[in-house]
């Protein structure tokens, strides 16, 4: 086999018979991902498009090949680790494959977090290369000016002396740098329940893994698909969704910078016509009351070229494909979804740790409420305390295996031993299986809480909380609002009663500010005379719940 290909063999048999994928020996990932698409035909292909403007295939492997070179050009060592705090956009895809492709390590992180992450991160990782996007520049400079540990270059990545103006002085040309299909190509940051981030480690062979098993022969995409994620590239599903899929089969990926909202996404997707839509439970529910607000317009009147303002319904029609994973989706969000606008969503659930979906819905085999069945080559077990498996309709927690999965957390033995049980890895998620075989998720097994698919830790929001003067105890927990989407709670003990409740609750989201990304923030402030604890004094979360 020539070197850096990967061979599909699809035998059609479903989940009992998934593709086989055979790997060169000699195989870096960046080849089939970048380089293939030239020799395949698409140089003259929209590969990105922004609304900035469209980059070809071409540009892309050109672009790639002089940041990689740029990089190698910085003296760095294979395996040196290059992080990344940029924005969706075009340099974003050149880094990531540039890094890639010279045998570096692409470590993007979440763009929402604040210069304590930030330290963190550069320091856990001892990055080499750090690149971030002007726009986060308050919280990461601060963050490089405090780490003990000083990457040896630190470059924006767009504007005035930026990577993209040092990269357009080198060679497009590039020759993958030699690796192997199981040598570590990526790390994605995931957060730990005591708030301190933990690295998972990707191989070169992850990525392809989730584009077969997952996105084509679970999702069905194609070459003429047009991509669009409201999640961003950094998280591991928005990576899938906009990048790795996408690239995989030839396909075009539309990126915006913009905030998530309904109208952003109804813009894009008027503008650029995506025919897969990635979204999140709580967008979702966000655009479906965005559109209650819209009087519904018979669909002979709609204007396919109308931008989206507020009052016209968006065009949707371009869109064959919506799917909604990070957290559960509400069974009644996915049916107003298709009361409104008559295309179904469908739900999977995924992970950083399996680098994308592993137990999915499928467009002709769906069952709302659940997270669907397994993604073929991927196995589940659910099993009680004891670790034995639990029977059809009982709750235990869940254990996956696949090829896609990260083999361990950088720096981090406890978390990897707590996690990766020889071939399984433990979710933290509760699940069962209904009698017809759709997995029903029922919660995590530990505190942890996603809020609008992205993870939030009740510790680290207790212990903003607990450093205001006037907050003696904190205790977070997750509350469903009404769409049935989980929001962090806080309950207070304080160090002197207050006078106004409403005031102290203004001022101590204000106190979150300082610290904490946005989405942590307590969406509700309940004060109490003491928190209901063990007799060792922990406290016990689940009776705050009820
Ligand atoms: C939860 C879900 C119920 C669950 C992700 C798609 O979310 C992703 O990765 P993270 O590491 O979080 C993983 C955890 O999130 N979760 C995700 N999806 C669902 N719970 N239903 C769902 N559909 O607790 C899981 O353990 O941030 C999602 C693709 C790639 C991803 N990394």
């Amino acid at each position: 086999m020539q070197n850096n290909t990967v061979t599909v063999k699809n035998t059609p048999g479903g989940i009992d018979s998934p593709s086989i994928i055979t790997y060169s020996t000699v195989f870096n990932v960046a080849v089939p991902y970048i380089d293939r698409h030239i020799s395949e035909g698409r140089s003259n292909k929209t590969a990105i498009r922004t609304t900035e403007g469209d980059i070809s295939y071409q540009e892309l492997v050109h672009n790639v090949n002089r940041c990689g070179n740029f990089i190698r050009s910085l003296a760095t060592a294979r395996g040196d680790r290059v992080l990344m705090v940029v924005k969706d956009c075009s340099e974003f895809f050149y880094l990531f494959w540039g890094a890639i492709k010279v045998g570096l390590v692409p470590v993007p992180a979440n763009t929402l977090l604040r210069s304590g992450d930030y330290q963190f991160m550069v320091e856990d990782s001892s990055a080499a290369v750090m690149v971030y996007s002007p726009e986060f520049a308050t919280e990461v400079e601060p963050a490089l000016a405090a780490a003990a540990h000083k990457p040896g270059c630190v470059l924006k990545a767009t504007g005035e002396g930026s990577l993209q103006e040092i990269i357009a002085e080198h060679s497009d040309e590039l020759e993958a740098a030699p690796a192997s299909a199981s040598d570590d190509c990526f790390w994605l940051y995931s957060s730990g329940s005591t708030g301190r981030p933990k690295a998972a480690v990707h191989r070169h062979r992850d990525m392809v893994e989730t584009c077969v098993h997952y996105a084509v022969d679970t999702l069905g995409i194609n070459e003429s698909d047009v991509f669009f994620s409201a999640a961003k590239l950094f998280f591991a599903y928005g990576m899938g969704n906009a990048m790795i899929f996408p690239l995989w089969v030839g396909a075009t990926a539309v990126l915006s910078d913009q905030r998530p909202s309904p109208d952003m996404t109804f813009d894009i997707i008027q503008r650029f016509k995506p025919t897969l839509y990635f979204g999140v439970p709580t967008l979702y529910a966000a655009q479906l009351q965005k559109l209650d607000e819209i009087p519904p317009t018979p669909l002979y009147e709609r204007e396919a070229s109308q931008a989206a303002s507020d009052n016209t319904w968006p065009d949707l029609s371009s869109i064959r494909g919506c799917v909604s994973a990070g957290e559960a989706l509400p069974a009644d969000i996915l049916r107003r979804w298709q009361e409104k606008t008559g295309m179904t969503i469908l739900d999977g659930i995924g992970s950083t740790e399996a680098l994308h979906i592993f137990i999915s819905n499928r467009a002709d085999d769906y069952s709302p409420g659940s997270s669907g069945r397994m993604v073929p080559s991927y196995q589940a077990k659910i099993v009680d305390d004891a670790g034995a498996a639990v029977a059809t309709g009982e709750i235990g927690r869940l254990l996956i295996k696949g090829g896609s999965m990260a083999g361990y957390y950088w720096n981090n033995p406890e978390k990897t031993a707590e996690t990766m049980l020889g071939e399984w890895v433990n979710t933290g998620d509760t699940y069962y299986q209904d009698e017809s075989g759709y997995y029903v998720y029922c919660g995590r097994s530990d505190d942890m809480l996603k809020v609008g698919g992205i993870w939030c830790s009740p510790a680290e929001i207790e212990s903003c909380l607990i450093a205001h003067p006037q907050v003696l105890e904190a205790a977070v927990v997750g509350r469903a609002d009404d769409d049935q989407l989980i929001k962090p709670e806080a309950f207070i003990v304080l160090t002197t009663a207050t006078d106004s409740e409403e005031a102290l609750s203004q001022e101590l989201l204000n106190h979150c500010r300082n610290t904490l990304a946005r989405y942590k923030f307590p969406r509700w402030f309940n004060y109490v005379d003491d928190l209901p604890k063990t007799a060792t004094g922990k406290i016990q979360r689940f009776r705050l719940r009820k």
